[in-house]
């Protein structure tokens, strides 16, 4: 009585297999991971590290998931890290871990805000989130300065001493290339890259922060002076 019945659920069941067998690298395939290899110039004709790429979907991402938090810390009178890479939306803390008082603040557009002077931990992290540059000061010690840049997607990269900054695991598809260097106020407007998965792609962009050290996007830069009245 089973027999038929049995074969019928073997025969089902091996044509789900095979069908499984033959979609499953189609669905691989389409998610294949690319990798893109930023060589970042300094406007001298030589390598720049230290800066940012950002690689941005051109369609646009959801937010990310979940409520990404981060730490910047103050050790001996600096922001630890120096430069943060953030998803828009991060809530950030700023505990002080020096035994002296800090005042942590930004004037930039993308953030601005004031903690008054604190040790330890202050009660409310603050969340970034706008995209852009968040330069960070400290009002009683000048010489304090820390980035933060909020953007919209997780692939960033930092370059290294050779300028290289390599992003991984991408999927393939159309993205905004955008990049940054201490102390430019914005990232750049960035270029068009396709990614399509296989061999690695290769770009190379110039930052030149020479350029902008004559405007640093400085907390601390006070507002220029009023123009001094006609005679
Ligand atoms: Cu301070």
């Amino acid at each position: 009585m089973n027999g038929p019945r049995m074969r019928c659920g073997t025969l089902l069941a091996a044509l789900l297999v095979a069908a499984l067998l033959m979609v499953v690298p189609l669905l691989l395939g389409g998610a294949h991971a690319a990798e893109l290899v930023v060589h970042v110039g300094d406007g001298q004709g030589g390598p720049l590290a230290g800066a940012v790429v950002a690689l941005e979907p051109a369609a646009g991402l959801q937010p990310a998931a979940g409520a990404p938090r981060a730490v910047i810390d103050q050790v001996d009178r600096q922001f630890t890290p120096h430069v943060s890479v953030l998803r828009t939306g991060t809530a950030v803390s700023f505990p002080n871990h020096d035994n002296i008082r800090h005042s942590v603040y930004s004037y930039s557009k993308a953030r601005s805000f004031t903690l008054r002077l604190y040790a330890g931990q202050p009660a409310n992290p603050v969340v970034f989130d706008r995209p852009g540059v968040v330069a960070l000061g400290c009002n009683i010690h000048d010489s304090m300065l820390g980035w933060v840049l909020v953007v919209d997607t997780p692939w960033t990269a930092r370059s290294d001493a050779g300028g290289v900054a390599r992003l991984t695991g991408v999927p393939a598809g159309r993205y905004r290339l955008r990049g940054w260097a201490e102390p430019m106020p914005a990232l750049t407007d960035g270029v068009d890259v396709e990614l399509a998965g296989d061999a690695p792609v290769r770009r190379d962009i110039v930052l030149d922060p020479a350029r902008w050290a004559a405007e640093p996007a400085s907390p601390s830069t006070s507002p220029p002076p009023s123009p001094s009245p006609s005679p």
